[in-house]
């Protein structure tokens, strides 16, 4: 990497960047969709990516027709329920399961002496890159729990940047997610959106899947 680079972190997203854990919600929110009798494709998953486990069970509810009216007890029960299921399904993931390039790319930071951070708006992250075998590899690992407010709120970003003791001017975030991508940018960091090139008109750059993550073109881009 350039000598001149004044990168030093690069603050991950999770679920769609370092292991794609979005099929596993998936099937917890269908299994709850069905019981409900509510229609719920892989389309409408898409826009559940990033978004917090009772803001996905409110915009699942709003797909009902006519619409379901129910307490502030009874989402929390639902939202329970999806979660029991969700980590269930979550038993199976192994190292196996990391994105393609995404240990090469850590290996790369490392060796570069740029610090790595998680900010996952999942409550089960933890319990994921445990199981993905990659915990240590992280400086930090933001506790969404702690934190007021969701993507695309900053606050998640800046948590992170704060912990690592780094500039947020001097980070890379990498999203999958709009609502992430947005976070980043209002956190004045350099935005790398994984997905399709048209869906993050905010990112600074926009890879087709982690396998392009490269640390030597990020860190030109980024300077
Ligand atoms: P949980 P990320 C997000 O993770 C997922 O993309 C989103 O689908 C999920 O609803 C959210 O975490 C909350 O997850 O129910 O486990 O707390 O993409 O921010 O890593
Ligand atoms: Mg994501």
């Amino acid at each position: 990497m350039d000598k001149a680079i004044s990168l030093q972190a690069v603050i991950f997203d999770l679920d769609g960047v370092i292991t794609d854990t979005a099929e596993y919600h998936y099937q917890a929110w269908k299994a709850i969709s069905d019981e409900l009798g509510i229609s719920f494709s892989r389309e409408f998953n898409e826009n559940l990516k990033g978004v917090s486990r009772i803001d996905s069970l409110k915009l699942l509810l709003g797909q009902a027709s006519p619409p379901l009216a129910y307490s502030n007890e009874e989402m929390e029960q639902l939202a329970n329920r999806k979660n029991q299921l969700y980590q269930e399904l979550i038993k199976k993931v192994t190292p196996a399961d990391l994105l393609p390039g995404i240990p090469e790319f850590i290996a790369d930071l490392k060796r570069n002496g740029v610090k790595i951070g998680l900010a996952s708006a999942s409550k089960n992250a933890l319990v994921v890159v445990q199981r993905l075998g990659v915990e240590s590899d992280f400086d930090i690992i933001v506790d969404v729990t702690k934190l007021k407010h969701n993507k695309p709120d900053p606050e998640i970003f800046l948590t992170a940047a704060a912990s690592l003791g780094v500039d947020p001017r001097r980070c890379i975030g990498v999203e999958d997610a709009v609502a992430g991508v947005n976070a980043i940018k209002a956190a004045n960091m350099f935005a790398v959106a994984i997905g399709d090139r048209t869906a993050f008109p905010n990112a600074d750059v926009i890879l087709p899947d982690t396998a392009q993550l490269n640390l030597g073109d990020l860190a030109k881009r980024f300077s």
